[in-house]
């Protein structure tokens, strides 16, 4: 029986999202991966402008706030496993709405019910490093005057992303009273070669992010944490990269894996989850 992988992925404005779509479709398209197309995908409109911008070496555009699409790619692996992988894009303000307006559209609620997988994408990059008690003497937080402080509180980055992974959990009826198995958990660590790191990509992120490490960690038997490269470098919207023109936009990305091992194979995250069985 075929199975279903829909992906629930999870990632603010900015992270990604649109072009790890169109680049994991391409691999699939000119089959440069492990995974093979083996039906006719549907949908593909939310990722052809993506598609032929990477074409000339350029990238796209913000994806509009209130948009969302699910493009379904029948696929199987190595082993001949088959899925339907469904694979979202939207506006990524949508995710930052939901932990703000603390309000779950109904839409999004039957997403999180329906996934078998949870695949955060965080860009450590453009995540802020909040000053707190471990950075800053006490003294400095108490000199700040109440009022200022009433008005100028905002949850950081970690405590967004902890609230946020709280609120599918409870939608989801998951229990936190035992570690979780399912709903598999992978982070993608998005534009990895922004960080010019040579560390695991577990180990920088419990180093930048040790608060929600340690949530991940402690409510997840075995979450994948992943650095993802899906353009290897940065392009711009106007001028055209004519290296990527000329190779071809497939020939670039890559993954850094658990172990630290750099890999071309960019849906190598998903052939994980598929591997791992359902
Ligand atoms: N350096 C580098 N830049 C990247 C990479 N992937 C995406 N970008 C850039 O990051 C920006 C955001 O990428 P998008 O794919 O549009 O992000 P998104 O998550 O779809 O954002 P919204 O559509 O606003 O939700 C774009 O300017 C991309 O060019 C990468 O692997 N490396
Ligand atoms: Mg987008």
């Amino acid at each position: 029986m075929a199975a279903q992988h829909t992906i629930l992925l999870v990632g603010e404005s900015n992270v990604g999202k649109t072009h790890y779509g169109a680049q994991f479709l391409k691999r699939l398209m000119v089959k440069a991966c492990a995974l093979k197309m083996s039906g006719a995908p549907t949908n593909l409109e939310a990722f052809n402008t993506a598609l032929s911008c990477l074409t000339e070496g350029k990238s796209t555009d913000h994806t509009p706030a209130n948009s969302y699409v699910e493009s379904v790619w029948p696929i199987t692996d190595e082993a001949g496993r088959y899925a339907e992988l469904v694979w979202p894009d939207y506006g990524g303000e949508q995710v930052r709405n939901l932990v703000t307006q603390r309000r779950i559209p109904a839409a999004w609620r039957e997403r999180v019910l329906e996934a078998t997988d949870w695949v955060v994408l965080i860009r450590l990059h453009s995540l802020r490093s909040e000053d707190d008690l471990f950075s800053r003497p006490l003294q400095s937080f108490a000199a700040v005057a109440p009022e200022e402080e009433a008005t100028a509180y905002e949850p950081s980055d970690q405590a967004r992303t902890v609230e946020l992974l709280q609120m599918l959990l409870y939608l989801a009826h998951f229990h936190l009273d035992r570690p979780l198995q399912k709903p598999r958990l992978t982070i993608l660590l998005s534009c990895w070669d922004e960080l010019e790191t040579t560390e695991l990509p577990a180990d920088l992120f419990a180093s930048r992010l040790p608060m929600l490490w340690s949530f991940v960690r402690s409510n997840w038997t075995s979450p994948t944490i992943i650095g993802l490269s899906a353009l290897e470098r940065a392009l711009s919207k106007t001028d055209a990269d004519q290296e990527y023109a000329t190779r071809g936009p497939e020939e670039f990305g890559y993954v850094v894996l658990s172990d630290g091992v750099k890999d071309s194979d960019i849906t190598l995250p998903i052939q994980l989850l598929m591997a791992d069985g359902i």
